[in-house]
């Protein structure tokens, strides 16, 4: 069975053919962003980077020219072109499948010429009226994530009765939008912004509830990665939140559990052990449906009810 998110997605059949949640390695060419700033600034050490990325076993590399941290300030288009084109063009020059993460419809029209697969949009088309033309006339993969305005005020709007609720129906509300303008749904994946204008203890719903968004009927992204909400999980007698480099057991733990619940994709940095997650939950899952198939043809044995007889 392909992975239902995965193979109905326009990706090279490399990747359609895949039956698990994918692994989305970040590369970011900034010098701020919160988890990574500055560490592969010049375009040679990003390249180099996002092929160790591969190597560790990613299958998506999403390269971003401009932090959005709460807080960060704006680059403008012009620096922001000159940080990812070339890491865009070398990469995927290499063969990899590669994602534009940026708000801006000018910088994704020049990265899907220079090879890029997907546009990985954190506003879900907001912050560039644009956006949605650029998207609909190019057929590529478009992640729409939930936000509620730039970096420096999504802090202020971060309000929540129920933030499952609030964050599928404004993400509902941005597929008819995306849809309207002329993007074809197939062309949607769906992500819960997680850290972007959610309070730490917002987050974790919707974690859980990863199926209120998958009812609207696309792939959805998570990106958990070293984000504050996991430094603060993590606390210890005088360090709150503990930093961004000792959160990727954590994320990994949190790859975990998407890839279980069926994310089409993960967003992370450290992509070694999200890619031996998402391969645990792989077999874990054929198992469940081999045993559920094989008990249900023998009368309903409960699943688990039977040792697999290994050596354990
Ligand atoms: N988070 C960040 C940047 N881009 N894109 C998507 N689709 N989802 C996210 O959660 C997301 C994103 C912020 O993290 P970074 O500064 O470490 O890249």
């Amino acid at each position: 069975m392909l992975h239902p998110g995965t193979a109905r997605l326009p990706l090279p059949a490399s990747l359609t053919a895949l039956d698990r949640t994918l692994v989305l390695g970040v590369v970011n060419v900034t010098p701020d962003s919160f988890s990574d700033g500055g560490e592969w600034f010049e375009p040679d050490a990003a390249v180099a980077h996002g092929r160790e990325l591969l190597a560790d076993g990613a299958d998506l590399l999403d390269v971003g020219g401009e932090s959005t941290r709460p807080g960060a300030v704006r680059v403008d288009e012009a620096e922001e072109l000159r940080r990812v084109l070339p890491v865009i063009e070398a990469l995927s020059g290499a063969g990899a499948t590669v994602s534009v993460d940026t708000t801006r419809a000018r910088v994704a029209a020049r990265a899907l010429e220079a090879g890029a697969r997907i546009v990985n949009d954190v506003s879900g088309g907001l912050a560039d009226p644009d956006m949605p033309r650029v998207v609909a006339g190019s057929g590529a993969v478009y992640v729409a994530m939930h936000w509620r305005g730039h970096a420096d005020v999504m802090d202020a709007n971060a309000r929540y009765d129920d933030v499952v609720r609030e964050v599928r129906d404004e993400l509902a509300a941005r597929l008819d939008a995306l849809v309207t303008a002329g993007v074809d749904p197939r062309q949607v994946v769906l992500d819960p912004g997680l850290g972007f204008a959610k309070p730490g203890v917002d987050n974790w719903p919707l974690l859980a509830h990863l199926d209120a968004l998958q009812e609207l009927g696309r792939p959805v992204l998570v990106g958990a990665s070293r984000k504050r909400f996991l430094g603060h999980l993590l606390a210890r007698p005088g360090v709150d939140p503990v930093p961004p480099t000792e959160r990727d057991a954590a994320t990994a733990a949190i790859t975990t559990l998407c890839a279980a619940q069926g994310a089409w994709a993960v967003r992370v940095h450290d992509v070694g052990p999200s890619a031996d997650a998402v391969r645990v939950v792989e077999r874990w899952q054929d198992v469940r449906a081999s045993r559920a198939a094989s008990s249900g043809s023998r009368g309903g044995a409960l699943p688990g009810a039977q040792q697999e007889g290994r050596p354990s």
